[in-house]
Order: structure tokens, then C-alpha cells, then sequence
């Protein structure tokens, strides 16, 4: 299986400390940014944007993993800065299959890593029609929208079988990402299930405690 990254998610960090956050995640070899673009359509609620987004990758060479609840991502794809080594996922249930199809050859086209994203009630059977073009499912493990939720029901089930779908057909290399309520307690599970990028906030390294130990307890647990 593939090494565990963590992303922490930058909605949960303070704005007004948003730099020495960065400096903290940098000494503690933090491998991406999970950042959350939110429309209000999409999804009932309004987050990150492309100027967010631009001045991080001014601020910092951390990756950036761009998670896109917008509608109609294809038509948006070309505002936001991402290149090599940057991650963007699309919703599956965003657009038609035939756009959802273009948008994460746009992605690739751009030397970024394209992930299908896939909400909660999605079938994890749903992928196997974008085996060939991505490098990694993010599946939510929450209802996209808001920080702070807890996790759906399940969520341990449709990783196992996301990695078993995988496997059979020797996808061994594809990411499975997991957003959502990734605590202490459930991050081991998820990654003994099958998971290796874990999106982290206010249930772990962004809630209570000091930052450089929760990210250390969080490694801890995952490795
Ligand atoms: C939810 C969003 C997530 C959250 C993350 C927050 O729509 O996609 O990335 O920011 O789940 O972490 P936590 O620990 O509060 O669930
Ligand atoms: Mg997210």
C-alpha cells in the first residue's frame, strides 16, 4: 500500500495564524494542502477560492490538493492555479459523466494528479468507469459542506471495498483519500482499511492541543 500522507484541511486553520501554520506544517514535513472550494450551489455553504489558493502556493511548496464542490467544474477548471505536483478532485455527481470525464483529463493536461471525488450515498462502484484516468478517489466520509460533522455510517465498509475493487484489478497504485471526521481513533482504522491520504481537521491536528504534538500523534497512529 502507499505511504500515508496527511492534508490538513485549511479551512479549519486560524486565518489570522495562517502563516506560522504553514511554518509549522513545513517543519513537520506536511505533504499537501487540502484546500476546499465550495460555491454555494454545490454544496449549501461558501469556502476557499483561487486567490486562497494563489498566494499559499506564493507562501509555501507544499502541494496543493485542491478539493472542487462546485458544479460544473469543467467550465471553472481554467481560475484556479494548480500545476506539477498538485492534486485537483472533481465530484463525480457535479456534471455529466462525459464532462466529469474532460475535467480530469484537464487536470492531467496540466501535470496535476486528478482525483474523482465521491460523496457519501455514491456507489464506490461508481469509479471503475475513470480507472484509467485518475490516480485516486477521494471518498467523503462526510456530507460535503461543513467542518465538524461526524462520519457517515459505513465509511470503514466503502474503503475496504473501494481498496478490494482496486486490488482485483491490480490498481495497487491508486490513492484512496478519506475527508471527514478523520479523528485519532478512526485514522488507524481507515488506514488499515485501505486508505493512505488523510484529509485532517477539527476532529484531529486543527482541534485542541498543540500543533507540532498532534501532528506527531496523528503520524504515530497512521504509520
Ligand atoms: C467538508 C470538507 C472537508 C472538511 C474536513 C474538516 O465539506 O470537504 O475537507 O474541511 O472534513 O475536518 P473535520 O475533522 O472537521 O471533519
Ligand atoms: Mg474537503
Amino acid at each position: 500500500m502507499l505511504k500515508p500522507s496527511i492534508s490538513p484541511s485549511l479551512m479549519c486553520a486560524d486565518i489570522f495564524n495562517l502563516r506560522n501554520i504553514i511554518r509549522d506544517f513545513e517543519k513537520n514535513s506536511i505533504e499537501l494542502l487540502h484546500i476546499d472550494v465550495m460555491d454555494g450551489v454545490f454544496v449549501p455553504n461558501f469556502c476557499l477560492g483561487t486567490d486562497y489558493c494563489r498566494r499559499l502556493k506564493a507562501e509555501t511548496s507544499i502541494p496543493l490538493d485542491i478539493h472542487l464542490m462546485i458544479t460544473q467544474p469543467l467550465d471553472k477548471l481554467g481560475v484556479f492555479p494548480f500545476g506539477e505536483r498538485d492534486m485537483v478532485s472533481v465530484h463525480f455527481e457535479s456534471d455529466t459523466p462525459d464532462n466529469i470525464h474532460k475535467a480530469l483529463e484537464t487536470v492531467r493536461g496540466r501535470g496535476a494528479e486528478a482525483f474523482l471525488a465521491v460523496n457519501p450515498d455514491t456507489p464506490v462502484e461508481t469509479v471503475l468507469g475513470f480507472m484509467g484516468e485518475i490516480s485516486g478517489v477521494l471518498l467523503m466520509t462526510v456530507y460535503p459542506g461543513f467542518a465538524g460533522q461526524k462520519m457517515v455510517e459505513g465509511s470503514l465498509e466503502r474503503i475496504t471495498a473501494l481498496r478490494k475493487l482496486f486490488d482485483e484489478r491490480g490498481c495497487d497504485n491508486l490513492s484512496i483519500e478519506v475527508d471527514g471526521n478523520v479523528n485519532y481513533e478512526k485514522a488507524p482504522l481507515m488506514r488499515q482499511a485501505g486508505a493512505d491520504i488523510f484529509v485532517v481537521g477539527t476532529s484531529s491536528i486543527l482541534g485542541p492541543g498543540d500543533l507540532t504534538d498532534n501532528i506527531s500523534k496523528m503520524r504515530s497512529l497512521l504509520n
